[in-house]
């Protein structure tokens, strides 16, 4: 019942399970799986697809031949476990180019080298049929606001965004475009840190329908905040283009640790977000194994966080389903109904016979909502006990 199926829409990034265990204060303790092996173990695995950054796949430095070779191996693998590529991304982070930004950089050259960088590799994605184009902005931000005013990073990051949707356009690509925030790390202040604030600036691109979200539970735990609210406006402003499921302590470094590891009770609640959303995009997990593995470790962790995916999903089901929970959802849902203002349009008499209602202010008061006994009841489905 746990097994991992194409039709979940499981998805992994070549840099998650090829990681290699580098650290800020040590050296790789894995070494790298080649990309053809990582899909042909995904595809054992039951993944649906393999998602990469332009230098994952072909390395900076690589020939035209070297690149050639690399594509046509990526490519026979892809095709002998029909996996889907859906989603690529630019690494505008690693090369010191990018120290003090990319699209944001002081420096006109970086801008533009990060929009050719960008283009190259939007080019690179179609050829393997991505369709959703992720942005992560991990070096746009600062150490000190000394070095920019944020009002020019946000014109130069508008435009870089702009120019990239008429580039999307004129090649014919359709690419839907994710934004994913994140509040710090590698920089000490990222921009655009939220998924509030990457939707209200969405809102000022030349194309809006075109650019969405990709939020990562990491990186909303890392500002402190609760994962399934943002998701859940991210949704309701249709802009929940791609997901980055992984886990995370508060107050840490971003730690990216399989998915469900960490904080099993507010998994539950995304879970069960996305499948009663019956939200059909890809779940992606942008995570990796614990330093302290070997390439064993790496599968166990690429198995667990997709298994761990399908018990919340059952979990979120019997929720759904339990008769003594339902009928305090129902109860929850339906009080005070009639009362309400609900649906009703704006009317000066609407207005006039609001303001006159008698409402039961004494018992609204006294009131209790149940919300002990159903948190409760929502741990014994988590824990097994119903
Ligand atoms: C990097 C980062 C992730 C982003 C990836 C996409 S790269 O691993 O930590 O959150 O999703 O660029
Ligand atoms: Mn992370
Ligand atoms: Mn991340
Ligand atoms: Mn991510």
């Amino acid at each position: 019942a746990y097994t991992p199926r194409p039709e979940h829409h499981f998805t992994f990034g070549l840099w998650t399970v090829g990681n290699v265990g580098r650290d800020p204060f040590g050296e790789p303790v894995r070494s790298a799986i080649s990309a053809p092996c990582i899909v042909d173990k995904l595809g054992e695995l039951g993944a649906y697809g393999v998602n990469f950054h332009d230098e994952d796949l072909v390395p900076r430095d690589a020939s035209a031949s070297e690149r050639a070779q690399i594509i046509k191996d990526f490519r026979a693998a892809l095709e002998r476990t029909g996996l889907k590529v859906p989603m690529a991304t630019t690494n505008l982070f690693t090369d010191p180019a990018f120290k003090d930004g990319a699209f944001t950089s002081n420096d006109a050259r970086v801008r533009a080298y990060a929009l050719q960088k960008t283009m190259r590799s939007m080019d690179l994605g179609k050829e393997f049929g991505a369709e959703t184009y992720v942005f992560w902005g991990g070096r746009e931000g600062t150490e000190t606001n000394a070095a920019k005013d944020p009002r020019d990073a946000m014109k130069w990051f508008r435009d870089a965004l702009n120019f990239l949707c008429e580039y999307n356009i004129a090649q014919g690509y359709d690419y839907k475009f994710a934004l994913e925030p994140k509040p710090n790390e590698p920089r000490g202040d990222i921009y655009l840190p939220t998924i509030g604030h990457a939707l209200a600036f969405i809102e000022t691109l030349d194309h809006p329908e075109m650019v969405g979200l990709n939020p990562e539970v990491a990186h909303d735990t890392m500002a402190g905040l609760d994962f399934t609210h943002g998701v859940a406006q991210a949704l309701d402003a249709g802009k929940l283009f791609h997901i980055d499921l992984n886990d995370q302590k508060p107050g840490r470094y971003d730690q990216d640790f399989r998915f469900g590891s960490v904080n099993v009770k507010d998994n539950f609640f995304l879970v069960k977000l996305l499948e009663d959303a019956q939200w059909n995009g890809m779940r992606h997990f942008d995570a990796h194994a614990y330093r302290t593995e070997d390439e064993q470790g790496v599968w166990d962790f690429a198995a667990g966080c997709m298994r761990t995916y399908l018990i919340l999903k059952e979990k979120a089901a019997r929720w759904n389903a339990d008769a003594e929970i339902q009928q305090l959802v129902r109860e929850l849902k339906t009080r005070g109904d009639g009362a309400g203002n609900d649906g009703v349009k704006f009317s000066p008499e609407r207005a006039k016979a609001l303001k006159e209602q008698q409402l039961d202010l004494p018992a609204i008061r006294a009131q209790g909502y149940a919300y002990e006994r159903l948190d409760q009841l929502t741990i014994e489905v988590l824990l097994g006990a119903r």
